[in-house]
């Protein structure tokens, strides 16, 4: 088995332990420790004078290397391009997209310092594992330092249509880098839809009937993976956690009301106040619920050095405040809403506590919060799922109440009606959604995207199986989509 590297914008630090890691990063860590390697990323440290060989801590056949950054680094590659360019066009807000070339050169330059600093680390016959919109031109920069090796990215956010992807200034060549790995893997086929439509529409490439296209020299296989969560593992912390005097201090803080919970990194994209705004309209339009019902909003911080995040901070205090104002009395505060962070068994405890989990993202490329939450309830007595169909989950979920964001009659409708489904109801559609929670964990979902990497075509293979080009790059030959399909 070859070794693996991962690569990633944040690694995670071994020292501090098991208890907070989700399930991507142990998942990618026993990976990691089946084969030996490698997993780097930034440190999250800013210096002026970054070392540009990483600092390493050794783990067993696992080495964890950090590089850091400069502040400018920060705010361009981190903040910028990668949080104020790719993250908002990626969820299709466009309205919210700042490009600055500055930011461009900045995330093209720190590419290029993770590429150098990883050749140095990596052997011939290492598989190289990069994840997520930070690392895009990863593959490209390797590939100029003469790397072979194979390599596969993973893209944990949406793809958007065409016509969305081609307002950012450059995407041709982002998307040019991005087909120098030789897998590239999203969320849904919906995801993948969306670049073969970019893929044909801009360059007039076709895939060959299995997800590969062919561009230069180079083959590219991409091809849908979503992401699952360790679905056995948190259904036990869940059984757990009901024990913990942290969450029967909150169940009987309820005074026998039923909770909703909604848990969501504090961003634009899941649709926060606009969910209060849909809970206030359920208690606004049926008086019946107004003292019965409590809504517990977990959103720790993130990014809050982006201004948009700033913004959305205040826009879901206002809103929570708003709704208390109007309807909450002295002995019932309808929206708790706290801005910190817990434990995952904490986490686990309360989703399990919870008659309804509210997810409404309005894109997401997964949502690993609808799938936590489905594997954390009691089978005897399930609570509902109401998901947004925008969140990658909805394509697998199909137990969950599914609503439109936009709608916030809708799901204010939607809400009711979960949270006085019938037990027999609840449980039907609850063994549907862990069935599907069962099929693919997520050391399922690495083992099928590295063995899918593994077997793919090696580098420089599309001239050697006889792909030709036009003269303008632009189409697979029928001779070289037969070699392809043979060799798959
Ligand atoms: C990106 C994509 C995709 C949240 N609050 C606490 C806490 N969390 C954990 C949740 C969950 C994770 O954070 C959030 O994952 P999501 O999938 O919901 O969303 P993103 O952070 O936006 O993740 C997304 C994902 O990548 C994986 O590919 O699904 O679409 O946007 O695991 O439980 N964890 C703890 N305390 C909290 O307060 N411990």
């Amino acid at each position: 088995m070859s070794r693996l590297v991962v690569v990633s914008n944040r690694v995670p630090n071994p020292a501090n332990g098991r208890t907070r890691a989700g399930g991507l990063a142990v998942a990618l860590e026993q990976a990691l420790k089946q084969r030996g390697g490698v997993w780097l990323g930034w440190s999250g440290e800013a210096v002026a004078e970054p070392d540009p060989t990483p600092t390493l801590h050794d783990a067993g056949n696992v080495s964890y290397a950090y590089l850091d950054l400069t502040p400018d680094d920060v705010q361009e590659y981190y903040n910028g391009y990668s949080n104020r360019a790719l993250w908002p066009l990626m969820h299709t807000r466009l309205d919210l997209t700042e490009f600055a070339r500055k930011d461009l050169a900045s995330y093209l330059d720190v590419n290029r310092r993770f590429a150098t600093a990883l050749a140095a680390m990596v052997r011939d016959d290492d598989i190289i594992w990069v994840h997520d919109y930070h690392m895009i031109p990863l593959a490209s920069e390797l590939r100029r330092l003469g790397l072979k090796n194979r390599i596969g990215y993973f893209h944990h956010i949406p793809w958007p249509a065409p016509d969305i992807l081609t307002a950012l200034p450059r995407h041709d060549d982002l998307v040019r880098a991005l087909l120098q790995f030789d897998l590239v893997g999203l969320q849904t086929e919906a995801d993948a839809d969306n670049l073969f439509a970019y893929l044909t529409r801009e360059y007039g490439l076709r895939s060959n009937g299995r997800g590969i296209v062919g561009w230069d020299d180079k083959t590219t296989r991409i091809a849908h993976f979503p992401i699952g969560i360790e679905t056995e593992g948190f259904a036990k912390r869940a059984r757990r956690a009901g024990k913990a005097s942290f969450v029967r201090e909150i169940t009987e803080s309820l005074m026998g009301r039923k909770m909703i919970i909604g848990v969501d990194r504090l961003d634009y994209s899941k649709g926060v106040p606009e969910r209060m705004a849909a809970f206030e309209k359920l208690i606004e339009s049926d008086a019946d619920w107004i003292n019965k019902v409590t809504y517990l909003q977990i959103t720790p911080r993130s990014r809050s050095e982006v201004p948009e995040y700033a913004d959305i901070e205040r826009s879901v205090s206002e809103t929570a405040g708003r709704v208390n104002g109007r309807f909450g009395e002295a002995n019932w505060t309808p929206i708790r809403y706290v801005n910190r962070s817990y434990g995952r068994t904490a986490l686990a405890g309360l989703y399990r506590a919870a008659a309804v989990g509210l997810v409404t993202p309005f894109r997401d490329g997964m949502n690993l919060v609808a799938k936590e939450y489905v594997a954390a309830q009691d089978p005897e007595d399930p609570g509902v799922l109401v998901l947004s169909r925008f969140a990658g989950a909805a394509a697998e979920l199909h137990g969950a109440i599914l609503v439109n964001p936009y709608d916030g009659e809708g799901v204010a409708k939607s809400i009711g009606v979960a949270l006085v489904m019938p037990l027999e109801e609840r449980r039907a559609r609850w063994r549907e959604m862990w069935a599907s929670l069962v099929e693919n964990p997520v050391d399922v979902w690495a083992t099928r995207f590295l063995s899918a990497l593994e077997d793919s075509p090696p580098s420089l293979a599309s001239r050697l199986l006889g792909f030709m080009k036009s003269a303008d790059n632009r189409f697979v030959t029928s001779r070289g989509r037969e070699a392809l399909t043979a060799l798959w």
